[in-house]
């Protein structure tokens, strides 16, 4: 366990330098107060848009992201669908490990894990973006913040390990009543699938969420919340492809 400590915060110290070295940042006016703008050696212009997907679980964000990027693609748009956490990786494994209860963390090392977890695949994401690849993203730095600051953590602290991050272009939250989401289908046997939990979760997205969110009503027929998505989501494409600049999250 000394080891995985030492191997994190080295990780998450280098994540955070090479994002500063990799790019001039200058802060914009008009950007959110959250957000920095990156300006790059390569053009912006026809970048893919990086999509998020937030909710509780059962929200129905999987299903969603899946008919999504089958619609970007029939349309022309090069799309990937990507998930955090990313289970195939070697942090990813331990994460889905302590998903199924099959090993034990301290909460906070699981916090820094799951971020592990996506500064891993942050370059990957910036070279995807800026080949005019669109991402669709279920889950993102916003259920690790709301998710361990259910457990009891310090919010500010659960959001110092994303600082860095690249921002989304675009976060759409499926909002479903705990109650509704437990209802459907019922929970799988994972760690945090339990109702007291996921209403204190729901809070906690609350307290993240800002104006620029779009909500979803995610107790509608599938079909209509299909049809809100794809209309925000190709909005959000064609502004990205028009040349909107790449930020990264909660720097200020
Ligand atoms: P999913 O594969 O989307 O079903 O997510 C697995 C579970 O992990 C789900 O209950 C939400 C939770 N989760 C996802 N990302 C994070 C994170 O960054 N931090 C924490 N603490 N939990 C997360």
């Amino acid at each position: 366990m000394h080891a995985c400590h030492f191997t994190l915060s080295k990780l998450l110290n280098f994540g955070a330098a090479a994002a500063q070295r990799s790019s001039n940042i200058r802060i914009s006016n008009k950007c959110s107060s959250r957000r920095v703008h990156m300006e790059n050696n390569h053009h912006n212009d026809a970048r893919g848009a990086l999509i998020v997907l937030e909710g509780l679980d059962r929200s129905g964000k999987t299903s969603q992201s899946g008919r999504l990027v089958s619609y970007l693609n029939g349309l022309g748009h090069p799309v990937e669908s990507w998930r955090f956490p990313d289970r195939d990786t070697a942090v990813g494994k331990m994460i889905s490990s302590y998903l199924s209860n099959q090993s034990q963390l301290d909460d906070h090392t699981i916090h820094l894990l799951f971020s592990a977890n996506r500064w891993e695949k942050r370059s990957l994401m910036e070279t995807k973006l800026k080949s005019g690849t669109s991402l669709v993203v279920d889950r993102y730095s916003y259920s690790g913040v709301a998710f361990s600051s259910a457990k009891g953590l310090d919010m500010e602290w659960c959001k110092a390990p994303e600082v860095g991050l690249l921002a989304p272009d675009l976060v759409v939250y499926l909002d479903i009543p705990p109650e509704k989401a437990a209802e459907r289908g019922g929970y799988g046997g994972e760690r945090y699938e339990k109702l007291e939990f996921q209403k204190s979760v729901a809070q906690y997205y609350k307290k993240l969420s800002d104006a620029s969110w779009k909500v979803i009503d995610a107790c509608q027929p599938m079909e209509d919340v299909e049809k809100q998505l794809k209309e925000i989501v190709l909005d959000c494409v064609k502004s990205c492809k028009n040349g909107k600049s790449v930020s990264q999250l909660w720097l200020s």
